[in-house]
């Protein structure tokens, strides 16, 4: 059903019913697309704000990326119709809208690009979507061969619809010069203010052709007639009817004709975005339509997406392992740092932990994005919801309900940056705020702990109050009145405080050091005396004073944030994790990863909030939240509970059995936001597992550094690199190549007998296991040995 190729840098699915929402996606900083393998695509361009340039059906509303989307036979997609000539029938490639069985059937994900081959009836129709990268198109090439032993007559009929463009204003029609449909629409709007706004909105939408057709549609009533899509009735007859749309559903469907001898086959390429008007087109068709075009944006975005191909490849006794890591999950930590998710306000702690992963992919990116988010740190230290990162961003959506975590993300960010690149001279540098005050990085960073530590975050008891959110972002009634607590902010606290102790001790700030460490030291005596709760730490106290996330809760009865922080901050003693793990075990562990928390809420805990009128399950309701096992399993690395880190890290990436590939629904290119939960509840039970589809997520910034850091145990020090790999069970030896500070490390990473790690570099044993001094450029060989 599914398979790898070359070394796991491509993904094939065999089957198009077999995971129909499984797909694959593409993006430059301009544009994102997703593409499933039947052929629904929804794609996404900044203008600054998101866009599309191809719309659903009906209206549609402005949202962020959703998960689990839906998708129905109007849904928008890019489709090929196939027409015999002789025998009047058709199908469709890739799958959609006709689903007519085929032949042969292969969906092929690249990194940086996605194609399909599907046979039917003695024709092959291959299609493939590559992006500019610099500019907002897709590039398609659809190749059309007849492998049947005779002569064939055949129609093709890409079908590419533009949607309901706009209720203002919507028309489309051929432009011969152009050689191709075009598009028209105004973007709706109702305020006179706005009007500037949406001058310069693209708001044509272009689907040019290489090769001139002989016929098109480009009004979707005329192509579908009386049929359906799986029939339309502009297929039936010779031609399409080269119809025009004025005020009426725009599509675009062409026509050509083909006679095939056996073997032979034709070449077709199209052009499919965005403009502001003819002239952008007619650039754009310039620019890239023609074999030559194609091929050099081709290679330009290889060395684009190659840019981002990480610090680490690793041969393991787990060869799906390998193929993820080596390839799929440092590109998708590239995407996330590179676009932002494609908004112009990311939340302030996605800004950051995205950030975070670049600094395994591009360092500098990283201290860029700490410096952006420092800059817009209020007067009081606090960090605002979203970083602003264009002039006229404004905060939209989750931005605009207060949170109170996002201080907690700063030293975390830092730190990791500060590993890799050992640039500690990034805090000495003076930042003039976007409130007109000045500081350096380090005194920005002390009063943003400082804010974590006051008594404006904190109450009498010294846990951290929560307002309408912590990370979870629909936990918004534990504490709208300003009195309810988070148990995990709490333990998080904690952890931040004391990863900003340690950055002061390795600048030589001591008494800086010891008051931090002091803050996390009370910090964590508060969570014990007040969320301890006999085997587990509870996730908090409403503004009515009910502690929840306890063992007295027949919904949301244990959380895993608050015990997962609390290794990371130090709240757990050794007595207390020999408590937290065996629960953590049995409540809320499944074949498909580490639940969020169990059991799901099934009604609305109107102390608690929106989280639990979530489907059970479902998002942030109890599913496995990959974001928060992510946590769990770094938090496992730091006290050597190695087995327990690499199941919940494996976990994370579907497959590679057939029966677990079904259940979750995905390839195994990215890791989804979630996987249903429920697992063992009789009602809950056939959907646990299934994939979000969502590929905006947090979690993998965090998986690139339990492997990089965890299980590698490949970690920057201020000094060097340190070693210290921690194999999980059943695995004696591995290899690694990470690139580390300009210079390259080879390591086989061997299981025997020592009862210390013992380094040998180019032959030479090491006291400790630490590579000093390290040089750009230079080839590290080591051989080390673990107990
Ligand atoms: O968004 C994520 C946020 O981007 O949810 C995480 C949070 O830490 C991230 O910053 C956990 O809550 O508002 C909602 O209900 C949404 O479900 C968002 O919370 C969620 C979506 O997955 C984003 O696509």
């Amino acid at each position: 059903m599914i398979r790898s190729t070359q070394n796991g840098e491509r993904y094939e699915l065999t089957d198009p019913a077999a995971m129909p929402k499984a797909g694959g996606f593409l993006w430059n900083q301009k544009m994102m697309i997703q593409v499933t393998c039947r052929g629904y695509a929804t794609a996404q361009f900044m203008q600054p704000e998101p866009a599309k340039y191809v719309h659903a059906p009906n209206l549609e509303a402005k949202t962020f990326m959703q998960p689990e989307q839906n998708y129905y036979s109007h849904h928008p997609g890019r489709f090929m119709y196939v027409k015999d000539e002789e025998s009047g029938k058709i199908w469709s490639a890739p799958y959609e809208p006709v689903r007519a069985k085929p032949d042969k059937y292969v969906f092929s994900v690249g990194k940086s690009d996605i194609s399909w081959t599907v046979e039917k009836d003695g024709v092959r129709l291959e299609m493939s979507l590559l992006l500019p990268t610099e500019d907002v198109a897709e590039l398609w090439t659809v190749r059309v061969t007849n492998i049947s032993d005779r002569k064939r007559k055949i129609s093709v009929y890409p079908y590419f619809p533009f949607g309901y463009m706009s209720w203002m204003n919507q028309e489309a029609e051929w432009n011969e010069e152009l050689c191709g449909i075009i598009g028209s629409c105004k973007t709706p709007y109702q305020k006179a203010e706005d009007y500037p706004k949406t001058k310069f909105l693209k708001d044509k939408t272009y689907f040019l052709c290489e090769r001139k057709p002989i016929a098109w549609e480009a009004r979707q009533e005329a192509f579908e007639g009386e049929g359906t899509l799986n029939a339309p009735e502009a297929l039936k007859g010779e031609r399409l009817s080269s119809s025009d749309a004025r005020y009426e559903t725009p599509t675009a469907a062409v026509q050509y004709r083909a006679e095939l001898e056996p073997k032979k086959s034709e070449v077709y390429r199209f052009l499919l975005g965005p403009a502001l008007d003819e002239a952008e087109a007619s650039g754009m068709r310039k620019e890239h339509l023609s074999e030559a075009g194609f091929v050099k944006a081709q290679k330009a975005y290889e060395a684009y997406i190659a840019a981002g191909s990480g610090c680490i490849k690793i041969e393991t006794p787990d060869e799906d392992l390998d193929n993820f890591v080596n390839n799929w999950l440092p590109r998708q930590v590239y995407y996330h740092g590179d676009v932002n998710r494609l908004t112009t306000d990311p939340q302030t702690r996605n800004y950051l932990q995205d950030n975070m992963g670049m600094a395994f992919i591009k360092p500098e990116v990283c201290r860029d994005a700490i410096l952006t988010a420092i800059r817009q740190q209020e007067e009081s230290g606090a960090m605002p919801d979203g970083i602003l990162l264009i002039e006229g961003a404004e905060l939209k959506y989750i931005n605009q309900i207060p949170h109170t975590d996002h201080c907690v993300w700063l030293p975390i960010a830092l730190e990791i940056y500060l590993s890799e690149t050992g640039d500690y001279e990034l805090l000495n540098k003076k930042i003039k705020g976007m409130h007109g005050d000045t500081y350096t990085v380090f005194e920005r960073f002390s009063r943003a702990m400082d804010w974590l530590l006051s008594s404006k975050s904190r109450d009498a008891r010294g846990l951290s109050y929560i307002a309408q959110g912590d990370w979870c972002d629909p936990m918004n009634m534990v504490g709208p009145k300003g009195v309810g607590v988070s148990g995990w902010l709490t333990v998080a606290t904690a952890y931040a405080v004391k990863l900003w102790a340690e950055v002061c001790d390795q600048v030589s700030d001591t008494s800086a050091a010891q008051k931090y460490r002091e803050g996390a030291r009370t910090v964590n005596e508060s969570a014990n005396k007040h969320l301890w709760n006999g085997d587990w730490f509870a996730r908090g106290i409403t503004d009515e004073g009910v502690t929840f996330g306890i063992k007295d809760d027949k919904e949301g009865r244990i959380w895993l944030n608050p015990q997962a922080w609390s290794i990371l901050g130090g709240a757990a003693s050794s007595d207390k994790l020999a408590k937290i793990l065996p629960q953590i075990d049995d409540q809320l562990t499944t074949p498909y990863g580490v639940l969020m928390f169990a059991p799901p809420f099934t009604a609305m805990r109107e102390d608690v909030g929106r989280v639990t009128q979530k489907y059970p399950g479902q998002g942030e309701n109890g599913s496995v939240y990959n974001h928060a096992a992510a946590f769990y399993a770094w938090a496992l690395y730091t006290i050597d509970e190695t087995d327990r880190a690499y199941s919940c890290l494996r976990a994370m990436i579907a497959g590679p059995g057939e029966e677990d590939l079904r259940a979750r629904g995905q390839l195994p290119v990215f890791i989804p936001n979630y996987y249903r939960g429920g697992w063992g509840i009789e009602k809950f039970q056939r959907t646990a597992g299934r994939s979000s589809q969502l590929f905006n997520t947090g979690t993998v910034s965090w998986a690139y550094r339990c492997v990089i850091e965890g299980l590698c145990g490949l970690r920057g020090v201020k000094e060097g690199l340190k070693i210290d790999p921690k194999l999980p069970e059943g695995w004696n030896e591995i290899k690694a190549t990470r690139q580390f500070r300009g210079a390259t490390f080879e390591a086989k990473i061997k299981r025997t007998g020592v009862k210390t790690v013992q380094v040998i570099l180019d032959g030479q044993s090491l006291d400790e296991a630490i590579v000093r001094g390290v040089e750009a450029g230079k080839t590290y060989k080591l051989d080390v040995q673990i107990p």
